[in-house]
């Protein structure tokens, strides 16, 4: 660690999300003057590798933010409801990665490329958009700036990993069962679910997260709200149907919209995508030259590609977008936050 730089604390280091925190805060060099690892006293005394060192993690409580400037939060909806304004209360700025209060209008739901001056209003705590929300907004911002946008329809197929480490292990298991002609009873996904679990190896399951009255499910829900939240458009038309796929790592989504302004072509969103910040084209069906969450393990970036005119609508066009949904969907997302808290000067050096 070193005299210049932030208090850190990471809430749930060691789960999936957290560890990519970790790795993240090293890769980017984030300056740090102390880093807090911090989980619930199941792991509270296990040691976590940090920039070559031992670093003990400790079970979270109140008193854990005292003297924290930056607190990253990946430990579920409760432990946010519970921790998150203690953290606060101590001066930590909290960046917190749950559900919990996305939608609360004291709160800025933030995707830097999107909509960072949001930032500049936050009360102590800032939340992290849904991962299927933040890849969707990257791709689609660059379109909304320069043609507008009237309608947004998405059909998602995302991995194992957005449920947690132990749903990574569930499609392991499954996999070597059935392969290996075994039984086995699904006990986690899909997640949201207490009544019934499904298999998830060979198989994909149109439920992530609980139902809602309306017939869609919350992670649909997500996509929808906070989508209108980002891009302050509140009457923007947005319907999604998310589905999960025995992929370990990197949510795909098949996006359809339409755009405002008329008389467009497939190259105009092309060349608008070829240079928009956080994004990778790769759009060359010629060459067979598309995204795929195989390739996007262990990238910030989004990845876009598949783009086509619809055949039917004016101003209607179809994509599909990529992103390792750990990083740019959760850790990523969260450290860049962090980062533009810094250069805006929003949050400083004590
Ligand atoms: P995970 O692999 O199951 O890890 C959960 C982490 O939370 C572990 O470090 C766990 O610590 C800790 N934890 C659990 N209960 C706790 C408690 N009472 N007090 C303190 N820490 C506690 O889950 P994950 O995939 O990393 O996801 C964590 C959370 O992040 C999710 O619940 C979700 O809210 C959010 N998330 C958001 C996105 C997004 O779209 N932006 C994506 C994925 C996840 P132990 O080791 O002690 O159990
Ligand atoms: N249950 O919005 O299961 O924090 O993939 C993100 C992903 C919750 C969230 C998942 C989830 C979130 C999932």
């Amino acid at each position: 660690m070193s005299n210049k730089g932030f208090h850190v604390a990471v809430v749930g280091a060691t789960g999936a999300v957290g560890q990519q925190m970790l790795k993240t805060l090293e890769e980017r060099n984030f300056p740090l003057k102390s880093l807090t690892l911090l989980s619930s006293a199941r792991s509270a005394g296990k040691t976590v590798s940090f920039r070559g060192e031992d670093v003990t993690v400790q079970e979270a409580k109140p008193e854990s933010f005292d003297g924290i400037d930056i607190a990253l939060f990946s430990a579920g909806g409760s432990v946010s409801k519970e921790l998150a304004p203690e953290a606060a209360k101590r001066g930590a700025v909290v960046i917190d990665n749950t559900s919990a209060f996305r939608m609360d209008p004291e709160v800025p739901l933030v995707v830097p490329e999107v909509n960072k001056e949001d930032l500049r209003d936050h009360k102590g705590i800032i939340a992290n958009p849904n991962c299927s929300t933040i890849q969707m907004l990257v791709a689609l911002e660059p379109i909304r700036a320069a043609y507008g946008l009237k309608k947004v329809i998405v059909s998602t197929y995302q991995a194992v990993s957005g449920a947690g480490a132990q749903a990574v292990e569930e499609l392991y298991s499954q996999t070597k069962a059935i392969i290996n002609n075994e039984s086995f009873e699904p006990k986690i996904l899909p997640v949201g679910s207490d009544k019934k679990h499904y298999q998830i190896a060979f198989n994909a399951i149109p439920q992530i997260d609980k139902f809602e009255d309306n017939g869609f499910t919350f992670e649909e829900m997500k996509m929808i709200n906070e989508t209108k939240k980002i891009m302050h458009l509140d009457s923007l038309p947005v319907a999604a149907t998310c589905v999960r796929l025995p992929v370990a790592i990197g949510h795909s989504e098949s996006l359809y919209f339409e755009t405002e302004k008329g008389a467009l072509t497939a190259a105009d969103i092309q060349n608008l995508l070829k240079d928009a910040p956080g994004i990778v084209l790769q759009d060359n069906p010629a060459e067979q030259v598309y995204p795929m969450p195989a390739d996007c393990v262990g990238k910030n970036d989004v990845f876009v590609g598949r783009i086509r005119k619809d055949l039917d609508a004016d101003n209607g066009f179809h994509m599909w977008v990529v992103s390792d949904n750990l990083l740019k969907g959760a850790a990523w997302n969260s450290v860049q936050i962090a980062e533009t808290l810094i250069d805006m000067e929003i949050v400083k050096e004590q």
